[in-house]
Formats: structure tokens, sequence, C-alpha cells
């Protein structure tokens, strides 16, 4: 059986990655090709326990080291249990947010070393990467002035300016790296346009 494709949605706060998943997951369905929708951190019931973790206001600190290796735990399980078995199923495979958002939050956000995030990627991943990533990218304050729209914010959504300026840097950094791969959507568009760009997109994987 031929196998499925892996696509992933990225980019910073409140860019519109939920709502095109599920636009995208339509125009599948509507050419009948077999899809599972999902997200990281989650998509397992253990992974969804530590997204819950991560996300959270506490007051406990948590280490940017933990918080980095509560990701990858996260995403070995979601791999192992859900992403692979659905690709070799001949599934397609929609996932809110995959390992560029370790390189742009835990690597331009909590400036850890691009190293370390690669050596995980490759434990945990082995040769696993996306077929095809759309990274909808916007200045900062769009997406946060969309989030705040929703109400409370999250333990990410509280950090400082300067710190989504570094995850918007990493993510168009790694757009420069996978040229091939990732995607840019001008996510500042109005959504009908977004979508168009997202329709052309998707015809590169047949
Ligand atoms: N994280 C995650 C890490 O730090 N490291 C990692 O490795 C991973 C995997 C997860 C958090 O975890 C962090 C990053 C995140 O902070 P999340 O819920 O997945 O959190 O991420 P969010 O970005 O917070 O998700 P949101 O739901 O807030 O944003 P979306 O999905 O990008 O945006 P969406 O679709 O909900 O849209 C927001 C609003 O904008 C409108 C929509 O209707 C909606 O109201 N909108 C538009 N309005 C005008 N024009 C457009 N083009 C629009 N597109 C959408």
């Amino acid at each position: 059986m031929k196998s499925g494709k892996f696509i992933t949605l990225e980019g910073g706060e409140g860019l519109g990655k939920t709502t095109n998943l599920k636009f995208i997951e339509t125009l599948l369905i509507e050419q009948d090709i077999s899809v599972i929708v999902t997200r990281e951190p989650g998509g397992t019931r253990l992974a969804e326990k530590l997204r819950q973790l991560l996300l959270e206001n506490s007051d406990e600190v948590i280490a940017e080291s933990t918080e980095l290796l509560l990701m990858f735990a996260a995403r070995a399980q979601h791999i192992k249990y859900v992403i692979k078995p659905a690709l070799k199923q001949g599934k397609w495979v929609l996932c809110d947010r995959f390992t560029d958002s370790t390189y742009a939050y835990q690597g331009g956000g909590r400036q850890l070393k691009l190293e370390t995030i690669s050596w995980l990627e490759n434990f945990v991943q082995q040769q696993l990467r996306p077929d095809l990533t759309l990274l909808f990218d916007a200045p900062v304050e769009i997406g946060m002035a969309r989030v705040k729209k929703r109400g409370a914010l999250d333990r990410f959504e509280t950090e400082k300016l300067i710190f989504f300026n570094g995850v918007r840097e990493a993510f168009l950094q790694q757009a420069a790296n996978y040229p091939q791969r990732i995607k840019i959507i001008n996510a500042a568009l109005p959504l009908s346009e977004v979508q168009q760009t997202i329709k052309q997109l998707l015809g590169l994987l047949k």
C-alpha cells in the first residue's frame, strides 16, 4: 500500500493554523483522501496530559530544558501510536504544529541550542519528516490581537513581544533552511486569499 502524506501547519500564535486545518481536511475528503487530523503537543491520551502541563499557568516555573524534553516526550508517543500507524495505512496526517515549533519556541524563543533540538529530533523521529509544511507568517501583533479576542491566555501566550519575535525569526530561518518542504503563507491576508494559496500548495503533493 502507498504510504500517506504528512502535512504540518506551523506559525506563531493565532495566525490561522486551526482554522485552515479544517479547510484542508474538507478539501482532502472531497478528493476521497483518507485523512486524520491531530495536533502537538498532544494527539494521544498521554501526550494530551503533557500538553495540559505545558500550557497551563502554574506557580512552578517550568525550566527550559524540562519544556523541551516534555515536547519531545509527547512527540515520541504521538509518532509511535498515531502518526506512523496512520501513514502506514495510507492515510494522510494533518498535524497542527510539529518539530518546527520546537526550533521556533524552544530554540528562537527560549534560546536553547539548536544542536540539542536537532539531536532530539533525530533520536525521536529517526527518518520521519513532514512531506509539506505550511508556515503561517505575519507580524506578531496581528496574531496576538486575534488571540486576545478569544479570552484567557495560556502559558506561552503570556510571553513578551521579544520572545515572539524570536519565535517568528526562527520559523523563517527554518523555512530558509528547508525551502522545498516549508512554504510560507502570508497570514495577514484575508482568509479567502490564504485559502486560495493553500489550494495551490497542496497541488505540489500530487
Ligand atoms: N509549542 C508547541 C512549543 O513551544 N513547542 C512545540 O514543539 C510545540 C509543538 C500550543 C503552544 O505550544 C507551543 C506553541 C504554542 O504556544 P496551540 O494551541 O497549538 O498551542 O497554538 P496557538 O498558536 O496558540 O493556536 P491558536 O489556536 O491560538 O492559533 P491558530 O490555530 O494559529 O489560529 P486560529 O485558526 O485559531 O485563528 C485565530 C483567530 O483568527 C481568525 C480565526 O477566525 C480565529 O478567530 N483568523 C483570521 N482572521 C482574519 N484573517 C485571517 N486570514 C484569519 N485566519 C484566522
